[in-house]
C-alpha cells in the first residue's frame, strides 16, 4: 500500500465515523426545551460540535501525510543503514552500511542530508529512541522492543550535534541513557 492510498483510506475512514457520530447525534436529538436560554445553549453546543468536528478533520488532513509510519517502508533504499540497540542503560550502534560513516560503540557520525535508516531493538526491556537537537526539541522517535525491529528513516538537516535520549521510563538510571548523533 502506498502511503497515498493509506492516507486516503485514513481520511475516508475518519469522514465516514464523523457521519456516523454526527448521524447519532442528530437522531438521539433531545425534546426541545422551553426555557430559552437552555435551548440556545443547546444550539451554542452543536455549532461547537461541528466546528470542532471540521477542524479536527482539516488537522488530520494537513498533518496525516507528515506521518512517519509509511515512510520507513518505502521502496526507496536509504543511504547508510544504522544498526541500533537499546540496553539498560545505554546505546549502542552496531551495524553500518555506507560511505562515510564513523561508528563507535557510543558514538555515530554521519553526514546531514542524507537519508539514514536506523534498525532499533531493544536487548532487554521497552526504550524510546528519540533523536533530539542541541536546543532539546524532539525530532523524531521510535520505540524500541524487544524481539521487534523497528524502523526509522530521517534526514539530518544540518550539520551539528544531535542527542539521543531515551523516552520510555526504563529503570533507575533511565535518565543516564543519553548518547549523541554528530553529523557532518
Ligand atoms: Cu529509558
Amino acid at each position: 500500500m502506498t502511503a497515498l492510498n493509506a492516507g486516503i483510506f485514513t481520511l475516508v475512514g475518519a469522514l465516514l465515523v464523523a457521519l456516523i457520530a454526527l448521524a447519532i447525534a442528530l437522531s438521539s436529538r433531545p425534546e426541545q426545551p422551553k426555557d430559552g436560554v437552555t435551548a440556545r445553549v443547546y444550539r451554542v453546543r452543536r455549532a461547537y460540535f461541528v466546528v470542532l468536528g471540521v477542524v479536527l478533520l482539516a488537522c488530520l488532513g494537513l498533518t496525516l501525510p507528515r506521518a512517519p509510519y509509511l515512510a520507513a517502508r518505502s521502496a526507496v533504499p536509504p543511504d547508510i543503514r544504522v544498526a541500533v540497540t537499546g540496553w539498560m542503560w545505554t546505546w549502542r550502534f552496531d551495524a553500518i552500511s555506507g560511505d562515510r560513516v564513523l561508528v563507535e560503540p557510543q558514538n555515530l557520525t554521519i553526514p546531514a542530508g542524507k537519508l539514514i535508516e536506523f534498525s532499533v531493538r531493544s536487548g532487554d526491556v521497552n526504550h524510546g529512541f528519540g533523536i533530539y537537537d542541541d536546543q532539546d526539541h524532539l525530532l523524531t522517535q521510535v520505540q524500541a522492543m524487544p524481539g521487534y525491529t523497528n524502523q526509522l528513516r530521517y534526514r539530518f538537516p544540518a550539520p551539528g550535534v544531535y542527542h539521543i535520549l531515551c523516552m520510555e521510563y526504563c529503570g533507575y538510571a533511565h535518565h543516564l541513557m543519553m548518547t549523541t548523533i554528530h553529523a557532518e
